[in-house]
């Protein structure tokens, strides 16, 4: 099956992407059922091990958005395993230099593009039978630019090929330019931000940046990224409790 991700983008200029931490297949389907383009399941600060992510792809995999991992690290044996249990893409930690984001490309692509092994489980089953002869195209690839480091070796880093865009971590990013976490860094890191956007969209490849909510995924669509997710699902569940809980408060 064709990656709706890359058409979506065209069309509308930018897609939603959810964001899930927490290990659990219903509340994947939950989400995945509120009409967003994408859903991400977060391997490297979610709660989220490999077994709980395979059910979760099957709960996202039961709607129309895509679905999406991030790792836990480069590791190519685990992106491997994650796109054979239906990811349709995959968007990777801390790519700092282009030896890394060749490592990615190379786990995400079958030979001679790449060196993913051939056994593609759920691949099959989400993206059809013609998977293998599809999938070094529709499975998407990004590298998250996440440090000054990533920054200053952004051009070798874009210029690698089989990559389809950069997701931006500003909360890591922020503390590589001395600042404390926030998705909404001001200074040096918010310049940063934009040049890697601008740098990235020059090159023609997505764009995508992590947000806290949905008002800086709406501010970060106006400044031109394509990408956006509008908060993780432990956020969004913890303000939903807090803002219930304060209808309650001085009775
Ligand atoms: C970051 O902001 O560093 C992220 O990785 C968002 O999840
Ligand atoms: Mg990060």
């Amino acid at each position: 099956r064709a990656n709706k991700l890359r058409q979506v983008i065209k069309d509308r200029n930018h897609a939603s992407n959810a964001w899930l931490s927490v290990p659990s297949s219903y509340s994947a389907e939950l989400v995945a059922h509120c009409g967003f383009d994408a859903v991400t399941v977060d391997l490297q600060h979610g709660m989220i091990d490999f077994g709980q992510a395979l059910t979760m792809l099957q709960a996202i995999s039961s709607t129309q958005a895509v679905p999406l991992v991030r790792p836990e690290s480069s590791d190519p044996v685990q992106i491997m395993r994650l796109l054979d249990a239906g990811a349709y893409g995959v968007i990777c930690p801390q790519v700092d230099d282009a030896a890394i984001a060749r490592a990615v490309v190379g786990a995400c692509k079958y030979p001679p593009a790449g060196d993913r092994s051939f056994g593609p489980s759920r691949g099959l089953l989400y993206g059809g039978p013609d998977y293998f002869s599809h999938a070094n195209n529709e499975v998407l690839v990004f590298v998250m630019i996440e440090s000054k480091k990533a920054v200053r070796n952004l051009d070798s880093i874009l210029a690698v090929p089989g990559i389809d865009g950069i997701l931006i971590g500003p909360n890591d990013l922020s503390l590589t330019y001395g600042g404390t976490p926030g998705s909404e860094p001001e200074g040096e890191a918010a310049d940063a931000i934009e040049f890697v956007r601008s740098q990235a969209a020059g090159r023609q490849l997505l764009t995508g940046i992590f947000c806290a909510d949905g008002a800086m995924a709406r501010r970060r669509i106006d400044q031109g990224f394509q990408l956006v997710t509008p908060g993780n699902d432990a956020a969004i569940l913890k303000n939903g409790c807090l803002q219930q809980l304060s209808h309650l408060a001085g009775t």
